[in-house]
């Protein structure tokens, strides 16, 4: 343990906090110096009331969501539910996000890529991989929704090298991890050299609403792909996927799957796939795909050997050098992607795999940059320098990318380093993908943190850090925040890009055909012979219309609920007592809640989401008739509800929401 003293000079509250602390000291690193806390402070101090600079968009991994830090507070503002429901926002509850999420409960993100128009984020959508079923989202931006789950992708098993979107947003390319037999055919392991086989797929978006359908794929050798990049500016074209296991191996991996002394990049120019798919030459339609054979497709793909097992591939801002690096050697290989095309002009082939020329690790190779132990991934910060993870070092390397001087030293490239704890895995820089890095903030997610945080148990959180990048020499580190499980990678967008974001959805734009605008248009039919109960519901401060809604023991009940608000902040949930339902609605929008009522009783109804002064008054009741017992709300059992005998107040004095100028009111 070590003390960090106080120094002479008082910077508020902010530094006295820190000092005099007895801080636990992280296994190999010094504790920060005083100065250096007062200024990381003042650095990541966004006051109450404040905003932050940036958005976090960080995939949640296994748990299906993506989680919304602000940089640089790194404080926690907004989960988006993708692929797993959540009650918090109702998500999965009602009928339109069940239909998204089918019969999944889980999905396993690790790469977000927003949209970009000439490769820069363009604040539209978000697309996300799930890992472990075979999708693909695309997240709005404009209300940072789940708005399309497209999935799962056939032929595709582990859709892990995604999502890579192309410069102006015309695909999201991804490849599969796992290899397996194409069309859900059947052939035994012993077979997997030969009948096994990968597939890289472009998923087209159209660029009016970002809706995405399956364009094509291409068919490769029974690698793994681990994960891609697309490339920008000369390489607009092209994309790139790393792989491991090109020894087409099985048993353990970890023995069997590192024989070889390289693993490849496949080099793909998807829009040659994108032509020979519309064309429909060499295409065979496997599972209702075009499937491309790039052994039949001259141009479509070459392999480009790297370092062993390697797990990243990015490409700087500029598109010219693509940086890949090898879990099992300390180096990143710095590719130029001009010599790889001089050398695919030149036909300088070694040999091939399954008919897909193997390219020659020299010709394109600019220099091997000695950046340390286990380098995972790299970003950019758009001032001429890369930056990479060490996962098994734990630290971040900054290194100068080309062009070098003749005769340079490898070594001398590498300018500074940072620990970080521990065990980093993915890192992202502001706009760090893009052609234009902004250069300031780096987000290292570790993957362990080993007893830094407080105790919670054997389960502990992943640590993220916070790296001041803008001066041209040392990095600072300056913030640790802990995420939920897991990240892998982010996007760190500037607020500005996000500057169309909505706090209601206007009723002008409402499209749902069962959205209600007045409580005199809340309504409930039954239809006795289809024993089926359907309605609108109005939601607003602080009533449900109807308050009362009768069904019979049995009846399957379809409620349609409009929050009709048309004010910030005004969210009303509806959550269905021993139902296991809680939909909650935005303001301005309409949701549907389907269930059966299986059970005869009396069940409340209430609002979930603090609303008002009188949200705890916002309820109903559900009445679930005996089976033989007229049903006296309706005529004959049938037909329309009748309006509840008492009359209802228009609106409640809203306490402590002063800004609300709720419709109604
Ligand atoms: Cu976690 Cu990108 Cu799936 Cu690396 S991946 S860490
Ligand atoms: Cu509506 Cu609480």
């Amino acid at each position: 343990m070590s003390r960090v003293s106080c120094g002479a000079v008082a910077l508020s509250l902010l530094a006295l906090g820190a000092c005099d602390r007895v801080k636990p000291e992280a296994p190999g690193t010094k504790p920060m110096a005083t100065g250096d806390v007062q200024a990381a402070a003042l650095a990541s101090y966004v006051k109450p009331g404040d905003q932050d600079q940036y958005y976090l968009f960080y995939s949640g991994g296994h748990s299906g969501q993506v989680f919304v830090a602000g940089v640089p507070s790194m404080r926690h503002i907004f989960t988006i539910p993708v692929f797993t429901p959540y009650p918090g926002t109702g998500y999965g509850y009602d009928e339109e996000s069940k239909a998204m999420l089918g019969d999944f409960t889980w999905g396993d993100v690790h790469h977000p890529a927003a949209s970009k128009t000439a490769g820069d984020y363009d604040g539209r959508w978000l697309f996300v991989n799930d890992n472990a079923n075979n999708r693909i989202a695309r997240i709005d931006l404009r209300d940072l929704k789940t708005r399309q789950i497209l999935g799962p992708i056939p032929n595709t098993m582990g859709n892990h090298g995604s999502s890579m979107v192309t410069e102006n947003t015309e695909y999201a390319l991804v490849a599969t991890r796992f290899s397996v037999p194409m069309g859900q055919a059947y052939a035994p392991i012993e077979e997997y050299a030969t009948k096994y086989k990968g597939a890289v797929s472009g998923i087209r978006i159209d660029s009016a609403t970002g809706t995405m359908s399956l364009g094509w794929q291409i068919m490769t050798p029974p690698f793994n792909w681990d994960l891609g990049a697309t490339g920008k500016g000369p390489s607009v074209n092209w994309a790139f996927w790393t792989s491991y296991n090109t020894e087409r191996a099985t048993g353990k991996l970890e023995t069997t799957s590192t024989q070889k002394d390289r693993d490849y990049v496949a080099v793909v120019n998807w829009t040659a796939a994108a032509s020979a798919a519309a064309a429909g030459t060499g295409i065979a339609m496997v599972s209702g795909v075009p499937v491309i054979d790039p052994a039949k497709t001259p141009g479509v793909m070459y392999l480009l050997p790297c370092g062993k097992s390697p797990h990243g591939v990015d490409v700087d801002p500029s598109g010219e050098y693509v940086i890949c690096s090898g879990k099992l050697q300390p180096t990143s290989t710095v590719f130029s992607f001009a010599k790889i095309q001089d050398a695919i002009a030149r036909k300088s082939f070694t040999g091939s795999e399954d008919g897909i020329p193997v390219l020659k690790y020299e010709d394109a190779m600019v220099m091997e940059v000695p950046v340390g132990l286990g380098p995972l991934h790299t970003q950019f910060d758009g001032k001429g320098y890369a930056y990479t993870s060490l996962f098994v070092e734990s630290a971040i390397a900054k290194w100068k990318l080309p062009p070098y001087a003749a005769g340079a030293d490898p070594k001398a490239m590498v300018v500074d380093k940072i620990p970080v704890q521990f065990n980093v895995g993915h890192l992202v820089t502001a706009h760090g993908d893009t052609r234009h890095p902004k250069g300031d903030w780096l987000v290292a997610m570790n993957k362990m943190s080993k007893g830094r945080s407080i105790k919670t148990g054997p389960s502990i959180p992943e640590s993220s850090q916070l790296i001041d990048i803008t001066g041209e020499g040392k990095m600072k580190m300056v913030y640790e925040a802990y995420t939920e499980p897991e990240p892998h990678f982010a996007q760190l967008i500037h607020k500005d890009v996000l500057k169309n974001t909505i706090e209601f959805y206007p009723k002008a734009e409402s499209h749902h055909k069962h959205a209600i605008w007045a409580a005199s248009d809340a309504k409930v039919t039954r239809n006795a012979a289809r024993r089926t109960v359907e309605g609108t519901v109005f939601a607003i401060r602080t009533y449900f219309e109807p308050g009362r809604i009768q069904v019979q023991e049995g009846d399957t009940v379809i409620l349609h609920i409009t929050n009709a608000e048309q004010a910030r902040d005004e969210i009303h949930g509806f959550g269905l007592v021993t139902f296991d339902k809680n939909v909650v609605i935005d303001p301005g929008e309409t949701k549907t809640l389907k269930f059966v009522a299986r059970k005869s009783g009396v069940y409340p109804y209430y609002c979930t989401n603090f609303c008002s002064a009188l949200h705890q008054e916002m309820q109903g009741y559900l009445e679930v008739v005996p089976r033989g017992t007229p049903l006296a709300l309706y005529q004959n059992g049938t037909g329309l509800m009748r309006a509840p005998a008492e009359g209802r107040r228009a609106m409640q004095a809203d306490g402590p929401h002063a800004d609300h100028a709720g419709a109604g009111k």
